[in-house]
């Protein structure tokens, strides 16, 4: 971290400064009398430091930090891949595509277990689908809520599929405790009080990517749910809000190699979100392969022209078993070119 400091600055201030600087965060602080301004370069653990107060004190004219303040998830502390293993013998980020696949919300008993069948029997690793809906209009279907978690553990013990599921509250964490993997949504991405409860528990955690939020905000959402102890964080690209209105959202698929250089936490793709429209799944999750997802996750209905939500993004599971046995014949060709290089 470079911190400059205002031309005015005595010495004696600036002696202070730097003292209250290493006591306060244990770092050592190298100098630089230029004519103009004096510059101080902070070595050591930076991630804790508060920028804000920094900037407060009365001789600081700038400070910029030059290494990220994420540490937990940050890949030059920990080089290795994360790979998240569930006590059912599943693993994400093992080098394997995990597809996660079922209907946008859980709508029925008859509903779920016949999505979850089909996804299964087209190769996927995990059964989706919403109980809590967080929609735009407050008049919109809301979910089955508890019923709809149990409906999901139904077809969870139907199929033997571990379940992904939406949590929406803090108020709610205990009626997930059944839930194998346990998603923040997007509008949640920043909810940080959620975020430091699912950091107390021992349970996966998928993290979409916000609607508007750029790739280190992100990654310091996985740093709040790390830094209360639970590292199992599965990030997940889900489309971004640009000018484009041809999508839903628009794909940010350069954002999966970029996390994975920063980050060591697997990241999987969700283009049934990202682009909105059903036609446009099976090319976005070719493309998502090729960008080095560990995974995608898929909106798969088993009648999508009356489902209660994103019926316009959701594949037929006929559809899903193609674009299923596409997405796995394009991973594997795409491992035999990149091991020989
Ligand atoms: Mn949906």
């Amino acid at each position: 971290m470079i911190i400059v400091l205002k031309p005015n600055t005595s010495k004696e201030q600036l002696i202070l400064f730097k003292a209250s600087l290493e006591e306060k965060y244990n770092v050592t602080v190298n100098t630089w009398v230029g004519v103009e301004s004096t510059v101080l370069g902070l070595i050591g653990d930076t991630t804790q430091i508060d920028e804000d107060w920094i900037s407060a004190q009365e001789i600081v004219e700038s400070v910029k930090r030059v290494q990220e303040p994420y540490k937990k998830a940050n890949r030059k502390f920990h080089p290795d891949n994360t790979v998240i293993e569930l006590p059912t013998g599943q693993k994400i980020g093992d080098g394997n595509l995990c597809i996660m696949a079922g209907p946008c919300s859980v709508e029925s008993e008859e509903q779920i277990n016949y999505v979850a069948e089909r996804v299964k029997s087209a190769g996927a690793a995990f059964l989706r689908g919403g109980a809590f809906k967080p929609r735009t209009s407050p008049y919109s279907f809301q979910g089955l809520k508890s019923e709809g978690l149990d409906l999901l553990k139904g077809a969870r013990k139907a199929t033997g599929l571990p379940i992904v599921t939406e949590i929406m509250s803090s108020a709610h964490i205990d009626m997930f405790e059944g839930i194998d993997i346990i998603q923040v949504g997007a509008r949640n991405m920043q909810n940080f009080e959620l975020l430091k409860q699912l950091g107390k528990i021992d349970k996966p955690i998928l993290l979409k990517r916000g609607l508007a939020n750029t790739i280190e905000e992100w990654i310091m959402s996985a740093e709040y749910i790390m830094a209360g102890g639970n590292n199992k964080v599965i990030l997940c690209e889900r489309g971004i809000r640009t000018y484009e209105t041809a999508t839903r959202n628009t794909l940010d698929l350069s954002a999966v190699p970029v996390v994975k250089k920063l980050c060591h936490l697997p990241v999987i793709v969700d283009p049934s979100h990202a682009t909105g429209k059903s036609w446009l799944v099976e090319q976005m999750s070719l493309a998502a392969v090729a960008a080095g997802a560990d995974g995608l996750m898929i909106e798969v209905h088993n009648d999508p022209k009356h489902a209660l939500s994103d019926g316009a993004q959701s594949l037929t599971p006929d559809k899903f078993d193609e674009v299923a046995r596409k997405v796995f014949a394009l991973k594997k060709a795409y491992d035999e070119i990149m091991s020989n290089g």
